[in-house]
């Protein structure tokens, strides 16, 4: 009998204030995970400026007091096999709960879908972007591949409904033999497919909380002009995940963008912030004519 593993995240509002009536915090139930990280609001896009938020480490119960925050705190649990070994498929379970522990069914479509997940792991080297489905249970599944062994962070974004948009990193390790290191490079180019992808920045020195324009400009890799075959992906444009290098991400180093508007054909323009120093890793997603693309770039912030 599979034992399970369960993780535990807990996501915090936007708007949550220091101090105030906070999330309870939930033991992990079994042996392993890690229960990690205060999430929150990271989704950025026209003109909404990005907002840092506190993340305490623990939590206390004020009971009774509201401080003008209704839900307060959702938690995100993932329940995968007890070992998750590379290259097989298995399927992830992700339950959302409120912070006195009710299931939270309920959630509003953003972005053509009620939850995105966001696989990473832990080097950044790896990037996806699925889409669970809900059971009638409630829960979240999808089936995912982890390409190696290691540690990996995953992203849920989902918006309980009448609730602010939540994110929850979840944590999960991959039995296998890990990808090699790579160097990180600050190449502002790369070929996929049929589509070159450059990525511009108004310099290459970037400044903590600065808000600047990163531009996504895509060619046609044989014609050598700009494409005009993009269509919209989940809603948009084009959509920008942004995620911090760190030992272990959490929601704090999570950062999602949307295009400016009127861009295009082949032009994409987000607006963002990099509220801290580091390294950071970006991954620009587009639609050319039904094909995904996923250019990635660094940044170093200082
Ligand atoms: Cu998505």
């Amino acid at each position: 009998m599979n034992r399970l593993i369960i993780a535990v995240a807990i996501a915090s509002s936007l708007f949550f204030i220091p101090g105030c009536s906070t999330p309870t915090t939930e033991a992990s139930l079994n042996e392993s995970s890690e229960a990690e990280g205060m999430g929150s609001d990271h989704h950025q896009g026209m003109g909404d400026g990005h907002q840092q938020q506190h993340h305490p480490d623990s939590h206390s119960e004020h009971s009774g007091e509201s401080h003008g925050e209704p839900q307060n705190a959702t938690l995100a649990k993932l329940t995968i096999p007890s070992a998750i070994a590379a290259n097989q498929p298995v399927v992830l379970g992700i339950d959302i709960q409120d912070s006195s522990g009710n299931p939270v069914s309920e959630f509003d479509i953003v972005h053509e879908k009620k939850i995105h997940l966001i696989v990473v792991s832990d080097d950044l080297q790896f990037f996806s972007h699925i889409h669970p489905i809900q059971n009638e249970a409630g829960q979240f599944q999808v089936e995912n591949i982890f390409p190696s062994g290691g540690n990996y962070t995953l992203f849920a974004d989902y918006k309980p409904t009448g609730d602010a948009q939540r994110v929850s990193a979840l944590k999960t390790t991959v039995v296998g033999n890990p990808l090699l290191p790579t160097e990180m490079t600050l190449t502002r180019s790369q070929t996929l497919g049929n589509t070159e992808v450059g990525l511009m920045l108004p310099s290459e020195e970037i400044t903590p909380g600065e808000t600047i324009t990163l531009a996504f400009h895509l060619e046609d890799a044989q014609t050598q002009t700009m494409v005009t075959d993009l269509q919209p992906y989940l809603g948009e444009l084009g959509h920008l995940v942004i995620v911090k290098q760190s030992d272990s991400p959490t929601e704090a180093d999570y950062i999602h963008a949307h295009p400016m508007p009127n861009d295009g054909p082949g032009h994409i323009e987000f607006m963002t912030q990099f509220p801290e120093p580091g390294n950071y890793k970006m991954w620009g997603e587009f639609n050319r004519n039904g094909e995904i693309i996923a250019a990635d770039f660094w940044v170093t912030v200082q």
